[in-house]
């Protein structure tokens, strides 16, 4: 081997953390007071603090950005089909499933691949009532459009914004377009609470319909107006995010860097596809850093690319391989049938996520570029 393998195992991610000092003076207050869940103080300062990061309206935070999700479209009251991505993690389309809606797969876009929406009128029926589209890796869906589409047939939008914490359009915060936004706070997130999501909104009356839903439909100690479920984000997690929101841009600054160097290292190499610029993008989320191998012009494949790392003890991700449409409990729909979805059968046996965290900043990202590099035939 050309490269000496790493000592230490280096993963597509590695969660920022306080110093535990300061989490532990911050979860003194949380301790004296004994109050440990239902909407306590750190709660209410931790949805307050992500309405102004993430310059929305309205935020109500969740235990993870699953329930979060499945509480988004019980909240518009989603019901037959709905059009989505088959190029996401498989919570997006499994949320459907847990409403009794059939997923329908539409394909993505070469570029960003992100939802085709130029492909979505084309699958619309009676039965449609919605589109759910995915910022994925923190690429920005096509909004303006997917809107004008949804606007025309009368179907409501929810965004999974899992990878966009802290993406703009404009200035605009990502969380403004659609009717509800999902974000993740999962452990493997810039900004995380180990386990943890928001819904944001602009719809101001959607906000005590959320909150009812994520709290066993509970309005008061006489009254259980709806079905709800148990969606709290507990007082521990909440003070984590809080604390994490502290050292946020510190972070963002040196995956602004390493990403650099990646960009550095691939743009103009034969075979390899960098993440594209999209069009008044004025922030990032720095989530992932996914590259893209076409086989034919790089001279290896996706999978010998992922599996030579690991020999190195890099260990890349193939997010999101295999295809949602791919998985035995969907590829029975018609949707999902491969050749409806040619850009997002190629797209998925192409990418893989690099190591993307700050502390790579060092030399360690450039080594890892160096090896994939070095694999060029
Ligand atoms: N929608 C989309 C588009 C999503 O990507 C996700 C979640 C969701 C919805 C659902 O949101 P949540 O309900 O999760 O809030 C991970 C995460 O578990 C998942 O949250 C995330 N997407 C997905 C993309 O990645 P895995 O199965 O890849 O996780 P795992 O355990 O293999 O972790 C990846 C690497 O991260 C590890 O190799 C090491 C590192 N890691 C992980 C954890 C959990 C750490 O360093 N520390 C940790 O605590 O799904």
């Amino acid at each position: 081997m050309k490269f000496s393998e790493f000592k230490d195992p280096i993963y597509v991610t590695k969660p920022i953390l306080p110093n535990l000092k300061s989490f532990s003076d911050a979860l003194r207050p949380v301790w004296e007071s004994h109050s440990l869940t239902n909407n306590g103080k750190s709660h209410q300062t931790f949805e307050r603090e992500i309405k102004d990061y993430l310059k929305v309206p309205n935020v109500s935070v969740f235990n993870n950005g699953t329930i979060a999700l499945i509480t988004a479209i019980q909240s518009l009251r989603l019901s037959g089909d709905v059009i989505t991505t088959p190029f996401t993690f498989p919570a997006t389309t499994h949320v459907l499933s847990w409403n009794n809606i059939n997923p329908i797969f539409c394909d993505i876009d070469p570029v960003t691949m992100t939802l085709d929406y130029s492909k979505i009128e084309s699958l619309i029926t009676p039965k449609t009532t919605g589109i759910l589209a995915v910022h994925v890796y923190g690429i920005p869906c096509y909004v303006k459009e997917i809107q004008e589409v949804a606007d025309t047939y009368g179907l409501r939008v929810v965004y999974d914004a899992a990878h966009a914490f802290g993406t703009e359009i404009d200035e605009q915060g990502i969380g403004n377009f659609g009717d509800v936004t999902m974000f993740s706070f999962h452990a493997t997130k810039l900004l995380h609470t180990a386990e943890g999501g928001c819904l944001t909104y602009k719809d101001a009356s959607l906000k005590s319909r959320v909150d009812y839903l994520k709290n066993f439909g509970i309005k008061n100690e006489e009254e259980v107006i709806m079905p709800g479920i148990n969606g709290k984000l507990n007082e521990i997690q909440a003070t984590l995010g809080l604390c994490v929101l502290d050292i946020l841009e510190e972070e963002r600054n040196l995956r602004a860097s390493v990403r650099d160097i990646y960009f550095d290292k691939f743009r103009g190499i034969e075979g390899v596809t960098l993440m594209p610029h999209v069009p008044g993008v004025t922030k990032h989320s720095y989530q992932y850093f996914p590259i893209r191998i076409d086989e034919t012009q790089f001279g290896r494949s996706r999978d010998e690319v992922h599996s030579i790392l690991k020999s190195y003890n890099v260990h890349a991700r193939k997010y999101f391989y295999p295809l949602c449409s791919d998985f035995p409990c969907y590829k029975q729909l018609a949707s999902a049938e491969p050749g409806n979805l040619p850009v997002a059968q190629q797209v998925v046996s192409e990418v893989l996520c690099l190591p993307f965290y700050g502390e790579l900043k060092d030399g360690i990202a450039e080594k890892i570029a160096d090896i994939i590099l070095s694999l060029r035939k």
